[in-house]
């Protein structure tokens, strides 16, 4: 008897192209939850339902049902808005949502808590800022990442124009988003010629390097593009396919792979390219078994040399051999850069990528005032900071001096923090088993005094912090990750090398905090002991032999 489809399989063919029932859902005023399938196709449109998990006993308690609010995330290609857009995302957050903003590791920004009657204004708003959630979730193309620094100007243009048009060719087509949202007519019907009525089988992301920059991470996603570039111009890209992060803990048929290369194009070729993988993982993806559903699994079915095939016989292009490329980090490069177009651009530290403001501090107010004044553009960058770029020499001073007071300039940061990443997980997140963004800041200052210790602190070790396996800050690519195990618990993981090019590997599991302090600081010893010049620590971990490279995520990642 053959493996019955997944249950969402059957809820996108009975959603009519992303209508299910979601306009009787918001029309239900006796709870603050979606109905029937709708929390499984609102994510369609860009929104999760959640529950605060701090209040969840406290509810129970008074025989309250749990206190939903809704997550949404916005799409924006390589994560660049106006200054008037950001003002608006700003003004939507303050009035309509918990009051924060979140910039994610994908180049977008989230609200959490939006209480059920406020999505459509919520929603109405960032498009009324020219600004659209359709495809911020769900099983379809996400958002597509771009090394955000526009400091090769001409070649950066190109690039991004790329990044937003490989978008927008992969948007789902259907009406719904228009007709639930921004009263569209009620139209129907609707094809979709990329996806089909049952969409993708899973989740699918895109992104586009910029070497020798690897900020966006680019081995792990679904389909990457690295621009080759002669004489500063853009000539083509080489084209990687079959990255991802997600894993669930002790199952070795789940793993982080990274993406192989499939051969280099032009850049005519783009759109084709990006259509035919996509269609390919549409059709040869697993429909039964969501843990198995990413293109990285069919990949591994298919063998590489079968995958390649069937894209160049759908797309009706040859891959020529990749070019050769080189990546030299994977993080943001803080402060003024001067681009060659002489505008400069300001990158800003954003904790963890949470935009809220407190008693002492204030950086939602500050990028406001920044916004106010400023006539070039922001990027939020794929390591959930800031980019105010496009600055004139004129207006230097001034934005320096605004970034300065609300504590959004880098400096006074060490180098650890500055290249630290960390997810959202609790209080929103309904797959956390810890914690990640709320104690990653006391974590890495007792991890600051361990380097301090050993005379290591001007290494910008590459840390992440994840609250489960799914990886949303990318943790296997870090050089030291903690992926969260169950309260206050973590597997740690060591050995990338700081460039995102390769996989790290479990070394000790399920330690509390004492535990992780403790082998950090026999690691740092090690490190400062015995290091090359110039090693950085993942490199000198596997060197060392403290722990192996992964060659085979499939065969290895788990041993
Ligand atoms: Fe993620 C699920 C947050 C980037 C892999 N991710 C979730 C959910 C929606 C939980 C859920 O399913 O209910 C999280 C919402 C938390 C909250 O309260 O906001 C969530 N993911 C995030 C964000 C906000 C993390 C952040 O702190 O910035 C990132 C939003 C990106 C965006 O703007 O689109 C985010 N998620 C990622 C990344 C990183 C990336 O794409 O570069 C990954 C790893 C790459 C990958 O996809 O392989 C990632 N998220 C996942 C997975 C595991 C997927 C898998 O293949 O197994 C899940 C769970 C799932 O899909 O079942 C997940
Ligand atoms: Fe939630 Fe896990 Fe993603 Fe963190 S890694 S946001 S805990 S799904």
């Amino acid at each position: 008897m053959s493996t019955p489809l997944h249950e969402n399989e059957h809820i996108k063919v009975r959603s009519r192209y992303l209508r299910g029932t979601l306009s009787e859902s918001l029309a239900d005023g006796l709870t603050g939850a979606l109905g029937g399938d709708d929390a499984q196709i609102s994510k369609f449109h860009g929104f999760y339902q959640q529950d605060h998990r701090d209040l969840r006993q406290e509810r129970r308690e008074h025989y309250l049902e749990p206190y939903f609010g809704f997550m949404l995330r916005a799409r924006l290609p390589g994560g660049v808005c106006t200054p008037a857009q950001w003002l608006a995302i700003d003004g939507i957050g303050r009035e309509l949502t918990s009051g924060s903003l979140r910039l994610t590791t994908r180049q977008s920004f989230q609200y959490h808590g939006i209480l059920k009657h406020n999505l459509k204004s919520v929603i109405q708003g960032i498009n009324r800022a020219m600004i659209d959630s359709i495809g911020g979730c769900g099983d379809v193309n996400r958002n597509v990442l771009c090394n955000p620094n526009p400091v090769e100007s001409a070649l950066h243009e190109e690039v991004h124009d790329w990044a937003r048009r490989i978008s927008e060719h992969l948007l789902p087509r259907t009406r719904a988003y228009h007709e639930l949202w921004l009263d569209g007519e009620q139209v129907g019907g609707d094809a979709e010629p990329i996806y089909g009525e049952s969409y993708l089988p899973r989740k699918f992301k895109t992104a586009v390097a910029v070497p020798p920059h690897n900020d966006v991470d680019v081995y792990a996603n679904d389909l990457g593009f690295v621009a080759i570039a002669e004489d500063e111009r853009l000539v083509g890209f080489n084209v990687l396919a079959g990255g991802g992060m997600g894993a669930t803990h002790g199952d070795r048929s789940t793993f982080p792979r990274l993406a192989d290369a499939l051969g280099f194009i032009t850049p005519e070729h783009t759109l084709a390219i990006a259509e035919a993988v996509v269609t390919t993982q549409r059709d040869f993806g697993d429909r039964q078994d969501r843990s198995h559903a990413r293109l990285k699994y069919s990949i591994e079915r298919m063998g590489l040399a079968t995958f390649r095939a069937e894209i160049e016989r759908r797309s009706g292009v040859r891959f020529a051999p990749a070019r050769p490329l080189r990546f030299t980090d994977q993080g943001d490069r803080y402060g003024w850069v001067k681009g060659q177009d002489d505008r400069w651009h300001l990158t800003l530290y954003i904790e963890s990528g949470r935009l809220s403001d407190g008693p002492d501090h204030s950086p939602m107010a500050g990028l406001r005032e920044i916004a106010r004044i400023h006539e070039g553009d922001f990027r939020i960058t794929p390591n959930q900071n800031l980019i105010v770029a496009r600055v004139p020499e004129r207006e230097k001073a001034r934005i320096e001096a605004l970034a300065r007071t609300h504590g959004l300039l880098a400096d006074g940061r060490s180098p650890l923090r500055r290249s630290g990443l960390t997810c959202v997980a609790l209080p929103t997140c309904p797959l956390a088993m810890a914690e990640a963004e709320r104690y990653f800041p006391d974590f890495i200052h007792q991890v600051e005094r361990l380097a301090d210790r050993h005379g290591v602190a001007d290494q910008g070790i590459v840390i992440r912090m994840t609250g489960c396996p799914n990886g949303c800050a990318r943790p296997y690519l870090a050089e030291l990750a903690l992926v969260g195990k169950g309260p206050g618990r973590y597997n740690l993981m060591l050995g990338g090398d700081g460039i995102g090019t390769r996989l790290n590997r479990l070394y000790r599991e399920n330690l509390d905090e004492a535990g992780i302090l403790a082998e950090i600081d026999g690691l740092f010893g090690r490190f400062a002991a015995n290091r090359q010049p110039g090693e950085g620590f993942g490199d000198y971990l596997i060197r060392d032999g403290i722990v192996r490279a992964v060659v085979n995520p499939a065969e290895d990642f788990h041993d």
